[in-house]
């Protein structure tokens, strides 16, 4: 039997082409077995196409996890790094619903209705197909193939891709769910962020929830569905598909009392020590080379050394508490891989790890609460009262860590979600399970792959099909590659030197070409010019090369124009970073040492003028 699956194991991973075919044949094999000899229980134990379980993670940065250089302690998503791969050049999308869409549809954001969130939408782009703001139907779904070729589909978390009842988990593919559709909200109860929307909307197997279960704390209650949901099926002989899409750690960091102070007082020490040591992590693991730069401290961001101690003590604390929620959410990820191990089915899941953006810089709150005055500043200060650092995790209490922790979780690399640098869109990524064949515990820098590669690599381990139409038109091309043959150890990356992707959400804009990437943002964080990184040696993205290579500059323009002529990309004349530069301090020269820190220095007067007090 081992030598079997050993073999169907190669063979899936090493020829995608035939995987459906070898899969079809195994059934075939299996039903006749059983026919011409019942006696022998060939079903149980004809080998089993591999459980699923995505966990995605929201806004946890690239830098987060032990295994991708943190002090941060993840022991659980680390066992699946040492058991499997990870991936260092990931690329999701700038924010979350984008990133849903590609990962669920396979299909380009400015095709599946996430051209722009639904909560940023402008108003040129109001109206226009691919940005509808939730998943449209254009499009199908991983879960829906997934299905359909026979698999279980459970969805627990975060959902926020449409809330009307054609559009919700359930709908779109899921056979159970237990899931928030809203992109955020309290962690303890169903309040919500504003008074325009006050009330999370949650749906439990396509219903409309009235109420929360008794005990709900949001990562605790959905991992306990999950396995809930897992257990109600076990042993049908049907393999499972997973998709945990963790609220954790978003903000508000809302937490139980004995997961917040793990970390006590070790970040007063500030954000630039903390980079520094992530980074120095980094590169002894073999995660970065030896020669990376750090990103330059965004430039409204004070050198913590200036910081009075009980301004160090409060902003360390805010990280603290966002320490906790991941390690809170790793725990939980235990509690499933010990329940898959406990019934039997660890060994045949296959498991894919990652956050889905960039780390959160922005200050929601700020957002949420508005103008002073207005009914949604007086229901923050209401509903979102509880200020005091002793209430923070409790019900009533928002913390969001700020940009200069953001920048941490995104060490090295520059800005921050929402952004089109590579702190905006970047995250590590683990693979493990049956279909990895490349060393245990290995680390892949070299390929660069794409959250939409997820789909087809997914459809083909399960030996399902893309369909050519979806209700009557032609589908959408995925726009992924499939990892098979990378996760083979059969080459290092899904992607050619011809191949690029390209990326536009707020109307910040990146396209990657082997290397090379031309990024285009908004002023203050751009330049509102394209800029040309290399990023072979330099993923911090601190040295413009546009005057220096204009030739690159124009090719890969070439692509953009391509991308946005074939994806029907409408550039929104609205954007959310309007207002900014008036904002924020003016940015002064990146140069080492500059601005002068002056009060750094002791005054030291000429020994010959000095003097003890007179009597
Ligand atoms: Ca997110």
């Amino acid at each position: 039997m081992e030598n079997v699956l050993q073999g169907l194991k190669s063979t899936m991973v090493g020829k995608p082409g035939r995987l459906s075919r070898l899969v079809s044949m195994l059934v075939i094999a299996g039903m006749v077995a059983s026919l011409a000899a019942p006696v022998i229980a060939a079903a149980a134990d004809a080998p089993r196409r591999p459980n699923i379980v995505i966990i995605l993670a929201d806004d946890m940065g690239f830098s987060d996890m032990g295994s991708f250089g943190s002090e941060i302690r993840t022991p659980n998503m680390d066992s699946l790094a040492k058991e499997g791969v990870r991936f260092t050049q990931f690329y999701t999308h700038a924010s979350c619903s984008p990133t849903r869409s590609m990962l669920l549809s396979g299909t380009a954001t400015h095709i599946n209705g996430l051209g722009s969130m639904d909560e940023w939408t402008a108003p040129n782009q109001m109206g226009k197909p691919g940005y509808e703001g939730n998943l449209n139907h254009r499009v199908t779904t991983l879960p829906q193939l997934l299905k359909d070729s026979g698999y279980h589909t459970y969805m627990v978390g975060k959902w926020h891709m449409g809330k009307a009842p054609d559009l919700i988990p359930a709908a779109r593919g899921f056979e159970r769910d237990f899931s928030l559709l809203d992109g955020g909200g309290s962690y303890w109860d169903m309040w919500s962020f504003t008074a325009d929307t006050p009330k999370s909307t949650y749906t439990e197997d396509g219903k409309y929830l009235t109420r929360l279960p008794e005990d709900y704390y949001a990562t605790k209650t959905y991992t306990d569905k999950l396995i809930n949901f897992i257990d109600a099926n076990h042993g049908d002989g049907k393999p499972f598909f997973a998709y945990v899409a963790h609220q954790a750690p978003h903000d508000p960091y809302h937490l139980p009392r004995d997961w917040r102070n793990r970390h006590d007082r070790e970040y007063d020490k500030g954000w630039d020590a903390v980079r520094n040591e992530r980074l120095n992590r980094q590169k002894e693991m073999g995660i970065m080379p030896p020669d990376t730069e750090l990103s330059e401290r965004m430039w409204f961001l004070p050198d913590p050394i200036v910081l009075a101690p009980a301004a160090q003590y409060v902003l360390g604390k805010k990280m603290e508490l966002y320490a906790g929620m991941v390690e809170n959410m790793d725990h939980h990820v235990g509690r499933l891989i010990d329940h898959l191990k406990k019934i039997g089915e660890y060994d045949n899941t296959i498991f894919i790890v990652f956050g889905d953006n960039g780390a959160e810089g922005t200050d929601l709150f700020a957002m949420i609460a508005g103008t002073p005055g207005t009914k949604n500043f007086l229901w923050a200060s209401v509903m979102w009262s509880q200020n005091h650092p002793n209430a923070w995790g409790d019900p009533h209490s928002y913390v969001g860590y700020g940009p200069m922790w953001a920048q941490v979780s995104m060490t090295p690399f520059s800005q921050y979600k929402g952004l089109a640098a590579e702190g905006g869109m970047r995250n590590a990524l683990i693979v493990s399970g049956p279909i990895v064949q490349r060393p245990r515990g290995s680390i892949n820098t070299a390929g660069y792959l794409h959250v939409a590669d997820i789909m087809p690599t997914l459809l083909e381990v399960a030996g399902a099909r893309y369909p050519a139409t979806i209700n009557g038109e032609k589908a959408p091309p995925l726009i992924g590659k499939s990892w098979a043959a990378v996760l083979a150890g059969k080459q290092d990356s899904p992607r050619s030197d011809k191949d690029y992707m390209a990326w536009e959400v707020f109307g910040n804009r990146a396209v990657r070409q082997g290397d090379w990437k031309l990024r285009w943002e908004y002023k203050p964080y751009g330049t509102e010019e394209w800029e040309l990184f290399n990023l072979a040696g330099d993923v911090a993205e601190r040295h413009d090369l546009a005057a220096k290579h204009p030739d690159k500059v124009k090719e890969l323009l070439a692509l953009w124009d391509e991308y946005v002529r074939e994806y029907e990309v409408i550039l929104p004349n609205r954007v959310l970073w309007e207002g900014m530069t008036k904002k924020l301090p003016d940015r002064y020269p990146v140069e080492a040492g500059y601005p002068p820190l002056l009060y750094k220095r002791q005054f030291v007067p000429p020994k010959d003028m000095m003097a003890d007090p007179k009597p």
